[in-house]
C-alpha cells in the first residue's frame, strides 16, 4: 500500500481523500494556502506544508511548490482531487518523472481527452456514441465548413478543441451567422486555450446531461458503475445530481455503460473517468471524458456501495480491481446538493464567518464539508463549501430525506443556496424527474 499521499487540493474533497487514506493506513499530507492554515484538512493531516499566498496560482497551481512539498515530506503519491491541477497533463507528467505516482490517469490520457478533437475521435473509434459532427478540426475553407454544417443541419455549434466545461463555445442557427462565428470562436480558443484547433457539432436544443463513472485498473480491467444524472445547473455549475438518471433503462444503462467500459480497455484508461454524455429523445451522445475524480462522486457510492476514493488509492497503489462488472449491482436513489456560500437570489459570492453550524443526520444522510463553526469560508476559491447527499430505495423517499435534511442544517453568519434548493425541492417539474439543462436558468427567468 501506498505510505504517504499528499493531497494537491482544498475544502471538502481534501478531507473526503484524507478520511480515505486513513482508512487504508496512509499518511496524509496537507497543502495549503497562507489563507488555508485553519482547514479541517489541514489540521488531521500528519503534516502540512504552505505553499503559497492566497490565489491559486501561487499555490494550488503551483507545480514546482507541489512537487518540492511532496520531495521534503517523502511523500510517495499525489492525489489532485478534482479543479485545479486535476486534469493536467503537465502536472500529471512531472509528477511522474520527479518520482511519485500521480493518482488518476497516465498523462497521455490526460492530455488526449483534454483536447476534445482528440478526445471525440478515440471514442468514436472505440464505439461510443458521439454527436454528429465535423469528424475533426474545422479547416479555414468556408465553402467546405459551409458544406460541413448543411451536412450536419442547423443549428449547429461551433466548440474549442481546448475547451470543455462550457468555455468556449457558439451556436449558429444559420449559414448567414457562420463565417463569423467560426472567426470569432477561433481567435477566443486561440487567447483562452492557446490552441486555435475547433470543431462543429449539431446543437441538441434540450438534452439533459448524463454521465457514466468508470473505474479501470493498470492491467485493463474495466467496469462501470451506472449514470448520474447532472441537468440541474446554472451557468455550466452543477447544484443538483442524482443517481440513477431518472427514466433510464436497465438495459440502455448496460449498453451504454459496458461501452464506456469496453472504451477504457482499448485505450488503457487508469483510475476513476467520466464519461460526459447529452441524452435527447432516448439517445445518448458523447460530447467529453473527465480524467478526475468528480464532485458529484457520492451519488455513485451510494447507490453502487463502492468507495471511490479508496478504489483510486488501491489503483494507484497497484493493485487490480477487486470487483467484476458482475459484481456491481445498482440499488436505491441518491441526491446531492451543493451547498454554496452565495446569495440564493443573486448568486453573488458571500464570503466570511461560519458563527454557528449544525449539521443533519439521519438514516440515508449524508454530509461532505469541511466547514465547522468559526470557520472563516475565504474569498479566493469556489463557492462551493459542502454536500448534501441523501439516498432511499426510491427516487422519491431520497427527495423526502433532502428536504428534511436541508431543514434541519443550520449555516449561520453568511449567506448560502440552501433557500434555492428548498424550492427546488417543491418543484412540479423537478419532482417528475427528467428536466433539461435549461430548466433551471429558465425557471430562474434567466434565459
Ligand atoms: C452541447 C450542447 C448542445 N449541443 N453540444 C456545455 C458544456 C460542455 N460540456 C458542453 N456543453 C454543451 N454542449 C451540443 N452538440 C449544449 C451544451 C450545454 C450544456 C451541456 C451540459 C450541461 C449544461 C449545459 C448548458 C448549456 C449548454
Amino acid at each position: 500500500m501506498l505510505s504517504k499521499v499528499l493531497i494537491a487540493n482544498r475544502g471538502e474533497i481534501a478531507l473526503r481523500i484524507l478520511r480515505a487514506c486513513r482508512e487504508l493506513g496512509i499518511k496524509v499530507v496537507a497543502v495549503h494556502s497562507t489563507a488555508d492554515r485553519d482547514l479541517k484538512h489541514v489540521r488531521l493531516a500528519d503534516e502540512s506544508v504552505c505553499i503559497g499566498p492566497p490565489p491559486a496560482a501561487s499555490s494550488y497551481l503551483n507545480i514546482p511548490a507541489i512537487i518540492s512539498a511532496a520531495e521534503v515530506t517523502d511523500s510517495v503519491a499525489i492525489h489532485p482531487g478534482y479543479g485545479f491541477l486535476s486534469e493536467n497533463a503537465d502536472f500529471a507528467e512531472q509528477v511522474e518523472k520527479s518520482g511519485f505516482i500521480f493518482i488518476g490517469p497516465r498523462p497521455e490520457t490526460i492530455r488526449l481527452m483534454g483536447d476534445k478533437v482528440s478526445a471525440i475521435a478515440t471514442m468514436k473509434k472505440a464505439g461510443i456514441p458521439c454527436v454528429p459532427g465535423s469528424d475533426g478540426p474545422l479547416g479555414d475553407d468556408l465553402e467546405q465548413n459551409f458544406r460541413i454544417a448543411k451536412d450536419i443541419g442547423y443549428p449547429v455549434i461551433i466548440k474549442a478543441a481546448g475547451g470543455g466545461g462550457g468555455r468556449g463555445m457558439r451556436v449558429v442557427r444559420s449559414e448567414a451567422a457562420l463565417h463569423n462565428a467560426i472567426i470569432l470562436t477561433r481567435s477566443e480558443a486561440a487567447a483562452a486555450f492557446g490552441n486555435e484547433q475547433i470543431y462543429m457539432e449539431k446543437f441538441l436544443e434540450n438534452p439533459r446531461h448524463i454521465e457514466f463513472q468508470v473505474l479501470a485498473d493498470a492491467f485493463g480491467k474495466a467496469i462501470y458503475l451506472g449514470e448520474r444524472d447532472c441537468s440541474m445547473q446554472r451557468r455550466h455549475q452543477k447544484i443538483i445530481e442524482e443517481a440513477p438518471a431518472p427514466g433510464i433503462s436497465k438495459n440502455l444503462r448496460h449498453k451504454i455503460g459496458e461501452r464506456c467500459a469496453e472504451a477504457c480497455r482499448e485505450i488503457g484508461y487508469r483510475s476513476a473517468g467520466t464519461f460526459e454524455f447529452l441524452y435527447e429523445n432516448h439517445e445518448f451522445y458523447f460530447i467529453e471524458m473527465n480524467t478526475r475524480i468528480q464532485v458529484e462522486h457520492p451519488v455513485t457510492e451510494l447507490t453502487t456501495g463502492l468507495d471511490l476514493v479508496r478504489e483510486q488509492l488501491l489503483i494507484a497503489a497497484g493493485e487490480s480491481l477487486s470487483y467484476q462488472q458482475s459484481d456491481i449491482h445498482i440499488q436505491g436513489h441518491a441526491v446531492e446538493c451543493r451547498i454554496n456560500a452565495e446569495n440564493p437570489e443573486t448568486f453573488l459570492p458571500s464570503p466570511g464567518t461560519i458563527t454557528r453550524y449544525h449539521a443533519p443526520g439521519g438514516p440515508g444522510v449524508r454530509v461532505d464539508t469541511h466547514i465547522y463553526s468559526g470557520y472563516p469560508v475565504p474569498p479566493y476559491y469556489d463557492s462551493m463549501i459542502g454536500k448534501v447527499i441523501t439516498y432511499s430505495d426510491t427516487r422519491k423517499s431520497a427527495i423526502a430525506r433532502m428536504k428534511m435534511a436541508l431543514e434541519e442544517m443550520i449555516i449561520d453568519g453568511i449567506k448560502t443556496n440552501i433557500p434555492l434548493h428548498q424550492s427546488l425541492l417543491t418543484d412540479a417539474n423537478f419532482l417528475a424527474g427528467g428536466t433539461n439543462i435549461h430548466y433551471l436558468e429558465k425557471k430562474l427567468g434567466v434565459s
